[in-house]
């Protein structure tokens, strides 16, 4: 009898073995995994059922039949296992395959913005400078009524001041936005012993009439060259050295007599495209491109410097004036309309 039972737990182990060992084979995913685990391995499953009939055994069968229960926990254990590997690795393939990149689509083209033409113009001009010994410096825009007009040789009754119709901050008489750079001559000096050989450009700002050639807000840089012996031959070489330089051969230019309080002799340089003259737009008439001059013994006496002992040349220029003339732009307001059309030429 004993036997006997001890035999049919076996052949009920080795069914259950051989039934679950199927259902395993067919199962198509891990949710049914976990049912098939509830099942045949859970803690009122089908093979705890067995494990319950040992009891019924007598003892000295119980180790063995015992020993084949706890070998089928294992493979079943150890196959649903397996399985749900099997799945977790499919799975895997599968979003690795959905994440996967297509190196061979074409790849989206970055809209890179460019620099403005004015900037790339002051860069040119700063270069060109550079390569001529100059140092770049700058200058506050916002300026006192004393860097702007008085130690520029400009008192407050002076007529001068009308060319430079300003700007002043709100509440504030002494305070403007700077007309043009060459306050920064008077900072720069102020603070260095010469030799002083510097550009500064930057924003200027007049209540000037917009026209074709005018605006409120432009761009000048400022020349300072001061030392020991500075003439009139350095204000004419530099300035037809960086005409030709920026222009190319392709441009004359030609020296006006002008007024400045702050130079003495002060003239204007001018510059048209050669053989054009008989053309209408900016490329064929002269254009007004910068003021210039030796430095008035005033000013130098202003910031301390013996006039005796120095001398020098300045100059400020019209960045627009000079891109205008370069670039066949006849409308300076061209420049600030942000028309992409026009931006993108450039
Ligand atoms: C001056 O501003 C003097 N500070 C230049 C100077 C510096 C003379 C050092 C002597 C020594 P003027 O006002 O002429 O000068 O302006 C110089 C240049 O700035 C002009 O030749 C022109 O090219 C440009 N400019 C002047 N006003 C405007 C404006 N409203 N719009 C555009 N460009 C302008």
């Amino acid at each position: 009898m004993a036997t006997a039972q001890h035999d049919g737990l076996l052949q009920k182990a080795q069914r259950l073995e051989e039934q679950a060992l199927r259902e395993l084979k067919a199962l198509s995913n891990a949710q049914l995994c976990e049912e098939f685990r509830v099942k045949y391995l859970g803690r009122k499953g089908q093979l705890a059922q067995l494990l319950d009939e040992l009891k019924t055994l007598p003892p000295e069968r119980r180790a063995e039949a015992g020993r084949a229960l706890n070998a089928l926990k294992e493979t079943l254990t150890t196959e649903l296992e397996r399985r749900l590997d099997s799945f977790a690795h499919a799975e895997r393939e599968a979003r690795l395959r959905a994440e996967a990149l297509d190196i061979t689509l074409p790849g989206r083209r970055q809209k890179l913005g460019s620099l403005h033409l004015i900037t790339q113009v002051t860069k040119e001009l700063e270069d060109i400078f550079v390569r001529l010994g100059f140092e770049v410096v700058t200058g506050p825009e916002v300026e006192t009524d004393y860097y702007n007009f008085e130690a520029l040789n400009i008192p407050k009754d002076h007529p001068a001041r009308d060319d430079w119709d300003s700007f002043y901050l709100d509440g504030f008489e002494d305070l403007l936005l700077r007309t043009h750079t060459s306050p920064a001559q008077v900072r720069v000096m102020q603070q260095r012993r010469p030799p002083v050989k510097v550009v500064v450009p930057g924003k200027c700002f007049r209540r000037d009439a917009t026209d074709a050639t005018h605006s409120m807000v432009f761009h000048q840089i400022e020349m300072l060259w001061v030392d020991k012996g500075i003439s009139f031959a350095h204000l004419k070489g530099t300035i037809f050295a960086f005409i030709e330089e920026f222009y190319g051969k392709g441009f004359e230019a030609r020296f006006v007599g002008d007024y400045f309080p702050f130079t003495e002799p002060s003239l204007q340089v001018h510059v048209r495209r050669k053989g054009s003259e008989l053309r209408t737009h900016h490329g064929g008439r002269w254009l007004e491109i910068l003021g210039a001059g030796m430095v008035d013994p005033a000013v130098l006496q202003e910031v301390d410097y013996d006039p005796e002992e120095y001398t020098g040349f300045a100059l400020g220029l019209g960045v627009e004036r000079m891109a205008m003339l370069k670039y066949g732009v006849d409308d300076i307001r061209t420049f600030y309309q942000n028309d992409m059309r026009f931006l993108e030429a450039f």
